[in-house]
This record gives C-alpha cells, sequence and structure tokens, in this order.
C-alpha cells in the first residue's frame, strides 16, 4: 500500500487472507515518496516467491499502475477511499490503464479490499486446490448466514 493510512483499508484484504490461510506479507511501498523502493519491490517480487500483488493507494494513486509496469505477476489494485473526491480519484487513476498493462481493478475501500483477498485465491485456486477449498468454504458460510437469517430485524 502506499501509505500507512492506508492500512485502515488493506487490512480488510489482510484479514480475508488469513481466513483463507493463504500466506502474505503487508508492506507500506510508496510510488512517489519511495519510487527506488517501489521498483526494486515490484521488480523482485516473483523472484521472491510472490504469485499475485494487491496494491491499494488513494488519490493519484500510480503505484498498481507502476507496480503492474514492473513485474509480470498479476496485480489488483484496490482504491483507497480518498477525504477530498471519495475515492473516486483512487478508482479513475487505477482502472484506466493504457492497453497492454493491465492492473485488475476492484471497488472503492473495504469491499474492494475484501475482494481482492477473494480474488487473488481464486487466481491461485488452480494451483493450490487449499485456497480453493477455503474458497468454496467462505461462500458457502456467507450463504448459509443470509438463509439462515432472512429476517433484518431479528438479527
Ligand atoms: C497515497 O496517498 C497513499 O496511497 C494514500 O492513500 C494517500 C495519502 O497518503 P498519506 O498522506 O495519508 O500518507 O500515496
Amino acid at each position: 500500500m502506499g501509505s500507512h493510512s492506508d492500512w485502515e483499508t488493506l487490512s480488510h484484504a489482510a484479514q480475508t487472507l488469513e481466513r483463507l490461510d493463504i500466506p502474505f506479507e503487508t508492506r507500506v511501498v510508496s510510488a512517489h515518496r519511495t519510487p527506488d523502493l517501489l521498483f526494486e519491490y515490484a521488480a523482485t517480487a516473483e523472484g521472491r516467491g510472490l504469485e499475485v500483488i494487491i496494491a491499494g493507494a488513494g488519490g493519484a494513486a500510480h503505484l498498481p499502475g507502476m507496480c503492474a509496469a514492473k513485474t509480470p505477476l498479476p496485480v489488483l489494485g484496490v482504491p483507497v477511499e480518498s477525504r477530498a473526491l471519495n475515492g473516486l480519484d483512487s478508482l479513475l487513476s487505477i482502472v484506466q490503464m493504457p492497453a497492454g498493462v493491465p492492473v485488475g481493478t476492484l471497488a472503492i475501500g473495504r469491499a474492494g479490499a475484501v475482494n481482492a483477498a477473494l480474488l487473488a485465491a481464486s487466481i491461485l485456486a488452480g494451483k493450490y486446490p487449499q485456497f480453493k477449498a477455503a474458497l468454496q468454504h467462505y461462500r458457502a458460510e456467507q450463504t448459509r448466514r443470509v438463509l439462515e437469517h432472512p429476517n433484518p430485524q431479528e438479527g
């Protein structure tokens, strides 16, 4: 993520990965405050064994795009909800990649962070049967919760 202030949002990705028992690392790597570190991080990610990168940033959010430019790994972008423009700036910065260097862009904020983790699990599910099983369990659980509590007034 681009800043420690993004953790409030990206922690939801971390919690979801933990729930699925998928190992991960968390790092603050800023495209504009530490550009050299971003290049090094992205360029060495595959060699270090990473398989998917979730890149969350807010404002003029060039982090996911720059990251994708420096790695062949799938990059999932999470637009962080900025104070000034409610994350619309983040979303447009991340989603509008020119053809040739894709960033899989998720929703703004918490939903995007959770879904980035679930999408990462889907990407890896073909290679790791335990991640596929964890995803199936996650979905079955949320289905069960809805079906068992159809009345919102009963909690
Ligand atoms: C971006 O600028 C970060 O991704 C963050 O969302 C935003 C604001 O950063 P801070 O000023 O809170 O560090 O680099």
